[in-house]
């Protein structure tokens, strides 16, 4: 059947080889040693990274083209190596062993590579063949053993070269019965949730908690400098900004300290206060951040203020509290519905979301506050910081905002009809295929029936106060023909929640499970929410979140309840995501917290090693601690979230390859 002989060890450059990188650096990391359950199906590539769909078409090993560990290049040298190993063959060897030979080479790019190849157990040495079940192996023995040299040169193979199957499947076996090529494909309880997040009977996604910070007054936002640093900052309703280092220690003195500028009070659901902050996209380079906050004026007129300030020249860590220079102030009537959000699209323009004013109903003038364009209130504004406009005005008005030309419109205003949008974020679009980057999701609290998510465009009115979520509010305006308005993508009743908290897309590299997902929850119900959109249909699909109904989220540092209620999302550098919930909402009470999410099989597969032999009720358990990344691309070879473990019994080290922003 072979056609030439086979060279002798020559195989070794083809074995699988955990990746390393030029540019390492160094995790200090802490292993604990726990007991813990059995384990469970998890997905893992060679390299310990989670697998992914491959950008581009894969040619060989197609079967692993929608979800794997290969990408163009990987199947491009397995399928050389491929016809290398078939060069030896005749016609007959061709389609007697081609299968095989093939199958057995695109395990690499199997989901489950790192089992198969027994690359999770640091007690063992990695094979250079897959885990094969035994039926299979047999079959491939008694057909192609001839071949078995050439697809590896480990000596126990080659010293047994003989028709001694038995001997050869045994050594190929691997421990789970479930977890052998090709029964794992076939096993339904492994592959049902490849890709996804685990879901429970009910179809409520199974996710886990970590407590990174608390003691919080009513902490209502958290942001990153986008500087490298990693560095995320988190602001206070009363005034106060810290610095959260990436360790996860806080800094002893505040970043910012306005409590005496602030207007708020002690008393429970004060909508005013400290409510915004952003960073300007080139921090690094010109110090600039932005707050919104509310305060007194003149004749203890109620305001919001938006101003920008800068980072002290002399400590990155505090900001410059001369620097501050207003940029826009409003007139509040009422002390609720003052909107609050800030951020940057990836125009470099600055979005600045306003309440409707307040009392209820939007009641002021002829149709309220929020269909009113020549009120800046109930509106998104879209504003250029970096010039000056007409009238001493500290900001410019972009030219293609939607109703420049309109007379009678305050050219600031991107979109309208806003109640009181509470936290709005900018997707950062899927890491390989940049889907959905720059897309604009808020949450609209409502008046008394609905709450809504809403996606922002231009020029968008967004109905209230003819609509409150797809109904009508106010009977007259509703029916009005040229309302002309986008509905929310998503509104639920208050039934399950009273005021809902926008969240953000999960783009991270920890749990990519989530990757696609809109995160959201409900300040009153405190429940978490996700939104996932069918793309044929261009409908978003409600899931609810589960925290803490697996076991996984048993492992130490990992927690499943959270306070009641959800101020605010929050995303780190590395676009993992978190939450900000209290349980007493005082803007005086320290009672805040911010949670990670935690995707718990991801987790474990990303932190865990298998049953170490000898131990069988142990594992070694790593936790990453303060392991965070780069953005943007987790999956490319180029990328950051690739983690290279090297063991010598308990001590492990972890490696990652730096990114662009790591310095
Ligand atoms: C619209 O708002 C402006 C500015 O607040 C106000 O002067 C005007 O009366 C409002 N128009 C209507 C029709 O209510
Ligand atoms: C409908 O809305 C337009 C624009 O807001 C307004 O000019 C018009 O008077 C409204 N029509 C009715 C019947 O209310
Ligand atoms: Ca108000
Ligand atoms: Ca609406």
């Amino acid at each position: 059947m072979l056609r030439r002989s086979i060279p002798r060890g020559g195989w070794s450059r083809w074995t699988p080889r955990l990746l390393t990188s030029p540019r390492i650096f160094c995790l200090s990391l802490i292993v604990l040693l726990g007991q813990v359950g059995l384990l469970q199906g998890h997905p893992q590539c060679l390299d310990y990274r989670p697998p992914f769909q491959p950008l581009q078409h894969l040619e060989f090993c197609s079967d692993y083209e929608s979800f794997g560990c290969c990408d163009q290049r990987k199947d491009h040298r397995i399928a050389a190596r491929y016809w290398d190993i078939m060069e030896y063959f005749d016609l007959k060897g061709h389609e007697l062993c081609g299968g095989y030979i093939k199958d057995i080479l695109c395990q690499e790019c199997s989901p489950y590579a790192a089992h198969l190849y027994d690359a999770e157990n640091p007690r063992t040495p990695l094979r250079n063949l897959p885990g094969l079940c035994s039926d299979y192996c047999s079959a491939f023995h008694s057909n192609c053993h001839s071949a078995i040299a050439l697809l590896t040169n480990d000596r126990r193979f080659q010293e047994s070269p003989g028709k001694d199957g038995t001997r050869f499947c045994h050594l190929l076996n691997l421990p789970d019965k479930d977890y052998c090529f090709p029964n794992i494909l076939r096993s339904d309880h492994l592959n049902r949730n490849l890709g996804t997040v685990a879901e429970d009977r009910r179809g409520c996604l199974q996710l886990c908690l970590a407590e990174v910070a608390n003691r919080l007054r009513n902490p209502v936002a958290m942001v990153h400098a986008g500087d490298g640093t990693h560095r995320f900052f988190v602001a206070e309703q009363v005034g106060v900004v810290w610095v959260y280092l990436p360790d996860g220690s806080r800094l002893e003195q505040p970043f910012l300290d306005l409590k005496s500028l602030v207007l708020t009070t002690p008393w429970i659901g004060d909508e005013r206060g400290f409510l915004g902050l952003a960073f300007h996209p080139r921090f690094r380079r010109n110090r600039k951040f932005y707050i919104y906050y509310s305060c007194l004026g003149k004749k203890r007129v109620e305001k919001i203020r938006i101003s920008e300030m800068k980072v002290s020249l002399a400590d990155p860590n505090k900001a410059d509290p001369k620097s501050e220079r207003v940029i826009l102030e409003i007139e509040e009537p009422a002390s609720n519905h003052n909107g609050g959000q800030l951020l940057f699209g990836l125009d470099g323009y600055m979005y600045i979301f306003t309440g409707d004013g307040g009392q209820a109903g939007d009641p002021f003038g002829k149709f309220g506050n929020a269909q009113n364009k020549s009120s800046l209130l109930g509106k998104v504004l879209r504003i250029d910081v970096n010039g000056a406009g007409s009238g001493g005005k500290r900001y410019r008005v972009p030219m293609d905002n939607p109703f420049v030309s309109e007379p009678g419109a305050h050219p600031a205003i991107y979109a309208y009809g806003i109640r009181n949008m509470w936290r709005c974020a900018v997707d950062r679009g899927d890491p390989i295929t940049h889907q959905g980057r720059g897309r604009m999701f808020c949450g609209d609290v409502g008046e008394n029936r609905f709450e809504e998510v809403d996606i922002i465009v231009k020029g968008g009115n967004y109905g209230w106060r003819a609509k409150e979520g797809f109904e009508c509010y106010d009977k007259k305006l509703c029916q009005n023909a040229s309302l002309d308005d986008i509905l929310p993508i998503y509104a639920y009743g208050h039934a399950v929640g009273k005021s809902v908290t926008g969240g953000y897309v999960y783009r991270g590299c920890e749990s990519p499970n989530l990757n696609g997902l809109y995160i959201f929850g409900d300040f009153m119900s405190g429940r978490l929410m996700a939104l996932q959109e069918d793309r044929k249909t261009k409908k978003w699909k409600k899931q609810d979140i589960c925290l803490g109904s697996t076991e996984s989220c048993a492992f130490p540092g990992l927690i499943s309840t959270h306070s009641k209620f959800i101020i605010s999302f929050g995303e780190d550098e590395a676009g993992e995501l978190y939450f900000l919930a209290t349980s007493y909402p005082s803007a005086y009470a320290p009672h805040g917290s911010i949670y990670k999410f935690v995707d718990p099989s991801r987790f474990w597969h990303l932190h865990s090693l298998g049953p170490v032999p000898g131990e069988s009720q142990k594992q070694l358990y790593l936790q990453l601690s303060g392991f965070s990344v780069s953005p943007p691309d987790c999956f490319q070879n180029s990328g950051t979230a690739f983690i290279h473990l090297e063991s010598t019994s308990r001590q492990m080290q972890v490696q990652t390859s730096a990114g662009e922003n790591q310095e």
